[in-house]
């Protein structure tokens, strides 16, 4: 290993060796990166890896929120602002039980070289609580969005900082975060946050973005071997929005989303979620609040695997849509055993380290990760953006057209890296060195 890189990846380690996401996550990607290291001697001169790697500003605060019953809570909100080399920070906020230093930091790390190669001026960042949205009422969500918006308004903004959502938070909690935001500050600011509605400044196609980008990756990916889409079989985890957007799109082209994951099990349908009903039944059953994935097997009548992981099902193509860490290297044995050729990745980091490496090794396996195939939410919150700064609205034959666009762009940029590089058809790597070598220059040019 190169020395600089062994130095930066020590110094870490005993620094934060309770943050395990987030060194996971660091790690993975100094290694790589390590091929492009020696490209330029400013890289180490400048200590650029340590900047790149540990976030900029990173702030928590205490929100406090009263329940149905009259019953006072305390939560722990947190806003990291990893990188701005390109753009005001960037990137979501995530409401669940499990948010912590290191899960935040691990997300505004991947945002940061998620959002570098989608074109546009965005730097990189993430957020949240470690709030149970499970089973809270409307009033109670409201109550909660406007006590995090009182303690984070002061930091953000539309050249600052503009969050957006993530888990547990989609369009219902960014209408009470916006409008908190411009109680607070007085001002009609619709940069300030994206995912708004459709009424107030919100970008067609945004809440579809997220699934519909990783497909279109896919679709790159399938052109390369001379295949496409129809007929596979795609097994994917979760229930949410990505999911949701991946199973349209991935029907759309022709293929067929056979599994759908929740904390409670996973769900087999045979004949596809494919049609009308069953988005729409996904929709409902995200805004039930209820987190379980059975109720689509009640519905549907079709087989529900209670505790299991949908990676034990023999599909064409894996799609992780949930969440870290959820395939470990056990799954990892499974879909090898499985003959599985297309291993992409939508969620943030959802294999464990060993079950990733087990994956890109495997030669007959094509493996994408997350900070390219992932990366169509942020691009049309980008595009939120310039429609917001341009004061108008593009239609949604627009919008979808320009997602396409980008995603083809990362998949070109993530393969001609890898190319250069000597590294094949790894586009994990390719990805990662794309954008490295984007964000340092930027870096360098901007000084210390
Ligand atoms: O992981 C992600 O890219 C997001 N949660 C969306 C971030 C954004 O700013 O749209």
């Amino acid at each position: 290993m190169n020395e600089y890189v062994k130095r930066v990846s020590q110094s870490l380690e005993q620094k934060y060796h309770h943050e395990t996401e987030y060194l996971q996550s660091v790690q993975a990607w100094l290694e790589m990166i390590e091929p492009a290291l020696c490209d330029d001697s400013r890289y180490e001169k400048l200590d650029l890896l340590t900047r790149m790697v540990e976030p900029e500003r990173m702030f928590t605060f205490l929100v406090p929120w009263v329940d149905d019953q009259g019953i006072a809570h305390t939560c722990h909100g947190y806003r990291v602002q990893f990188n701005s080399a390109i753009g005001p920070y960037k990137g979501g906020l995530r409401f669940h039980p499990n948010v912590n230093t290191s899960v935040v930091k691990f997300l505004g790390f991947e945002q940061t070289y998620k959002n570098a190669l989608t074109g546009l001026p965005i730097g990189g960042a993430s957020g949240g609580a470690d709030f149970d949205p499970r089973g809270k009422s409307n009033r109670e969500i409201m109550r909660f969005c406007q006590s995090f918006m009182t303690a984070l308004y002061r930091y953000m903004g539309a050249d600052t900082d503009v969050p957006a959502g993530d888990i547990g938070v989609g369009s219902r909690e960014i209408g009470y975060l916006y409008g908190t935001y411009k109680r607070l500050t007085g001002r009609s600011e619709s940069g300030a946050l994206t995912g708004k509605g459709l009424t107030y400044g919100g970008s067609k196609i945004r809440q579809e973005a997220a699934g519909f980008g990783t497909v279109y990756f896919l679709a790159r990916m399938l052109e390369h071997q001379k295949d496409t889409l129809e007929g596979k079989c795609i097994a994917v985890s979760g229930f949410g929005n990505m999911s949701w957007g991946v199973c349209r799109k991935a029907s759309e082209l022709g293929g067929k989303v056979v599994t759908l994951s929740g904390p409670d099990g996973y769900i087999y349908d045979p004949d596809g979620v494919a049609t009308q009903e069953k988005f729409d039944f996904l929709l409902a059953m995200r805004q039930s609040g209820d987190d379980r994935v059975e109720a689509y097997a009640d519905r549907f009548g079709v087989e529900f695997y209670a505790g299991k992981k949908p990676w034990e099902v023999p599909v064409d193509i894996v799609i992780p849509c949930a969440t870290q860490n959820e395939l470990d290297v056990e799954d990892a044995i499974s879909i090898v055993a499985n003959k599985v050729r297309y291993y992409v990745e939508a969620a943030n980091m959802p294999a464990t380290a060993t079950a990733l490496k087990l994956l890109r090794l495997t030669p007959t396996i094509l493996t994408a990760g997350s900070k390219a195939a992932g990366s169509g939410g942020v691009a049309v919150s980008a595009l939120e953006m310039v429609q917001n700064s341009l004061r108008y609205s593009w239609s949604r034959s627009e919008v979808d057209r320009r997602l396409r666009c980008i995603m083809s762009d990362i998949y070109d940029a993530s393969a001609a890296a890898a190319e250069a590089y000597g590294l094949g058809y790894d586009l994990i790597a390719g990805n990662d060195i794309a954008a490295f070598k984007k964000i340092a220059t930027a870096m360098i040019a901007q000084g210390l």
